[in-house]
């Protein structure tokens, strides 16, 4: 079975801002795929994605949303792999909502929440590839490389 990310958003509209977390995913060579499913608009298809997610393999999810953003918390409801939620800046908050959302899920389901505006795709595919990298040589690699990189910049 091969390991891979799976990303999630609550919209098409959420894909563009997702950019640098796939660029941060194929630099590093991590396998992942994409699914746009909204937690209140495809409820039943999210929850059966999630179960074939879940069987095929999945190591991590991204799940990426605005507004309330009930994504990420309805995903790491769903499935026992660690669930990284990206708060997308859009609506009258410009992702405030669904920042508080993602840090507010109450204690006994954990979900991850990455950072408010464009670092967060970025981060969150770093964080997976930090988690990926304490099993997979070839990810731990890529990461410190990149720190490296980041070091000498
Ligand atoms: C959320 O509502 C999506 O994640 C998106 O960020 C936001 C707006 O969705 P659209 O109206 O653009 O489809 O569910």
């Amino acid at each position: 079975m091969t390991s891979f990310v799976s990303i999630v958003a609550g919209s098409k509209n959420d894909e563009g801002f997702l950019e640098p977390a796939f660029a941060v995913l194929r630099d590093f060579s991590i396998t992942f795929e994409f699914k746009v499913l909204s937690a209140h608009r495809n409820t039943e298809r999210l929850f059966e994605y999630i179960e074939d997610a879940d069987a095929r393999g999945v190591s991590i999810y991204l799940a990426a949303a605005g507004f309330s953003a009930a994504l990420p918390g309805v995903v790491a409801a769903k499935t026992l792999r660690p669930v990284l939620g990206i708060p997308v800046p859009v609506g009258p908050l410009q992702g405030m909502d669904a920042l508080l959302s993602i840090v507010q899920l109450p204690s006994g389901i954990p979900l991850a929440g990455m950072p408010l505006g464009n670092h967060g795709p970025k981060n969150a595919a770093l964080f997976a590839a930090h988690i990926l990298a304490l099993h997979d040589d070839g990810v731990a690699g890529h990461v410190a490389a990149f720190r490296a990189a980041l070091n000498a910049s």
